[in-house]
């Protein structure tokens, strides 16, 4: 079997098990998100911050995907939120497979969620092939990082709903602008949103929190309205 053949497989794979999970995931009217950067780029920061400010309205869980250590989902459960951490053995990525063995091994501390927030393992390039069975992708980019990444990394910035451009508050230590990095990505993604926030200063963080509200009800709304159209 060729290299090419053994990925289709792979991802075919991958593909029924996130159709499972989305499923599910439809089921129980839970809203997940999968966050994927480079190494550093604020991914646990966002979601510490999220789950402070938000775990007193919604029922909010984690699942943290590294090759090695704990520390991420410690770092959300020193937040106030249930997660656990996903071992990738190496992988850089994290698959469908893993997050229905961890949910399933969670049970209830990580059922019956609001919102299930994904933390892929830190690059820009495997883990955007993965369908993981959520609702959006939402892709970081650091301020620090760089101006022209889009069009170096486009695969992520491509699917990515969401863009969240993270540490805002480096801007005037950096050359990065914001204008040329939101013109590359509407030009691989016309209907992305793009957020600029600081998770140390809270800048912009109102704008997410609203996000995932509003993408929460969204989705309650559209389950319900498919439920009320299925003939009884
Ligand atoms: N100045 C500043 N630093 C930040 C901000 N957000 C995160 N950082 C810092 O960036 C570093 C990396 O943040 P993490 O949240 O651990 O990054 P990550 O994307 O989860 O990293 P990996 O899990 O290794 O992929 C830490 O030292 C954070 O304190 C921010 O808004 N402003
Ligand atoms: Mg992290």
């Amino acid at each position: 079997m060729t290299e090419v053949n053994v990925r289709e497989k792979v991802l075919a794979a991958n593909a029924s098990a996130a159709r499972g999970l989305r499923a599910s995931f439809r089921d129980s009217g839970t809203l997940v998100v999968n966050l994927i950067s480079s190494p550093g780029s604020g991914k646990t920061t966002l979601l510490e911050a999220t789950a402070r400010e938000l775990r007193t309205r919604l029922r909010l869980g984690g699942l943290d995907g590294d090759i090695a250590t704990d520390r991420d989902a410690q770092r959300l459960r020193d937040a106030g939120i249930p997660a656990r951490q996903i071992l990738t053995g190496g992988a850089c990525h994290l698959d469908a497979r893993q997050i229905e063995a961890a949910l399933a091994e969670e049970g209830e501390r990580l059922a019956g969620l609001d919102v299930l927030l994904i933390e892929n393992v830190g690059n820009l390039i495997c883990p955007t092939s993965y369908d993981l069975g959520e609702d959006f992708k939402v892709a970081l980019l650091s301020v620090t990082e760089g101006d022209d990444k889009p069009f170096k990394y486009p695969a992520i910035f491509a699917r990515a709903a969401v863009t969240v451009l993270t540490k805002a508050d480096l801007l005037p230590h950096v050359d990065f602008d914001l204008d040329a990095v939101a013109s590359q990505i509407a030009a691989l993604n016309p209907s992305a949103r793009v957020l600029v926030v600081s998770a140390r200063t809270g800048e912009g963080m109102d704008a997410w929190y609203a996000l995932l509200e509003e993408s929460l009800a969204e989705k309650r709304t559209a389950v319900a309205v498919a439920a009320a159209a299925v003939p009884a």
